[in-house]
């Protein structure tokens, strides 16, 4: 029990800044980029430029970017179909990203996958998977290889608060435990699956105490604060990469629109609540401590504010000159088996 009421408390205070200012300018760059790529991709998709499904990592930047940046080149990292700022805080070129989301020739996945399916090979990056929990039975074929191999690298899955109610996640979760396997579980706690709040789809609300049942150790921190978010997934990761085992971590976020971009996001939540959140603003949050700290100035933020609009807006350039798939192309990548 002891142990519990340990690991109950949110890591207070405020954790302590390591990182250089180039360090913290790329991290600020990464979370404006990010932010301002889909409040692009919002846009382009209202103008019928993106088609399918589209999930905007718009209030997650710092849960997103804290969580990507420790992990090393040779780490590997799975995702979800909200994967957009994943992929992006992973060092994928911005416009392959957007020509993906527009399904055209030049995008990660060659047009064929779309907003929720975003692959980037050269960078272990293995996806983007539409089915909920569907990406984490695979984070244990990655660590059982990395540990097989005997080498550091670690997985980086990521998952989110309405996937841990789905029967893939607690199948993972047993085999890595079990196989103590070099894997970060990272839980995107953000409210709500869809339209359903947390404390309506889930038997216990510290969801990171999921973990327990499969002898994993777990956390929860604030999603909103970069600094909060990253300290532990250095933890988290080093731990992994010496040989200790699997931990999960719970990032507790919000996504200030709806769940896609089809969803207006009122319905089941009020405007109070989309205020509280936005007050506790991600980048604003970053800023005020880089600043307080000394660390950066008004006008790196500014630098980094025009850097994104110039890079998204390439990005979009792009999108819009590349060509769609050739259609004798269109047999390509599948398994067909012939009949
Ligand atoms: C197996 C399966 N069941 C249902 C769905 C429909 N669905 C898509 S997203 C979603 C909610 C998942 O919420 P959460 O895991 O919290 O991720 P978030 O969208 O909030 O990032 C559901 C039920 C699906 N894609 N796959
Ligand atoms: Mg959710």
């Amino acid at each position: 029990m002891v142990q519990q009421a340990e690991k109950t408390a949110t890591k207070g205070g405020r954790p302590r800044i390591h990182e250089s200012a180039d360090e913290l300018r790329h991290a600020h760059y990464l979370m404006v980029m990010i932010r301002r790529f889909e409040e692009k991709a919002f846009e382009m998709y209202t103008r019928a430029k993106i088609g399918g499904y589209c999930h905007l990592n718009i209030g997650e930047e710092a849960a997103v970017v804290g969580a990507v940046m420790p992990m090393r080149e040779n780490d590997w990292i799975i995702s979800y179909y909200r994967e957009h700022g994943h992929i992006l805080a992973r060092g994928t070129e911005p416009a392959a990203v957007m020509a993906e989301l527009y399904g055209r020739e030049t995008g990660v996945a060659g047009g064929r996958g779309g907003s929720m399916h975003l692959f980037d090979a050269e960078r272990r990056f293995l996806g983007g998977y539409g089915i909920v929990g569907g990406q984490m039975p695979l984070a244990i074929g990655t660590g059982l290889s990395s540990k097989y191999r005997q080498t550091d690298e670690v997985t980086l899955c990521f998952t989110a608060d309405g996937a841990t109610n789905i029967g893939s996640f607690h199948e993972s979760m047993n085999m890595i435990g079990l196989w103590k396997l070099p894997v970060v579980m990272y839980l995107v706690n953000n409210q709500y699956g869809m339209g359903m709040a947390v404390a309506r789809a889930s038997a216990i609300t510290d969801l990171w105490r999921k973990a327990d049942g499969y002898g994993i150790p777990s956390e929860r921190v604030d999603g909103m604060d970069f600094f909060a978010v990253k300290r532990a997934m250095e933890q988290a990761r080093e731990r992994a990469a010496r040989g200790d085992g699997p931990s999960l971590v719970e990032s507790n976020t919000y996504r200030y629109r709806g769940h896609s971009v089809a969803d207006a996001g009122r319905s089941y939540r009020t405007a109070e609540e989309i205020q509280e959140w936005r007050e506790r603003d991600p980048i604003g949050q970053f800023e005020k401590v880089v600043l307080e700290a000394g660390l950066l100035s008004e006008d790196d933020f500014h630098e980094n504010e025009l850097a994104a609009d110039r890079v998204v807006g390439e990005a979009v350039e792009f999108a819009d000159q590349s060509p769609q798939p050739a259609l004798d192309t269109l047999y390509e990548h599948l398994y067909v088996a012939d009949s």
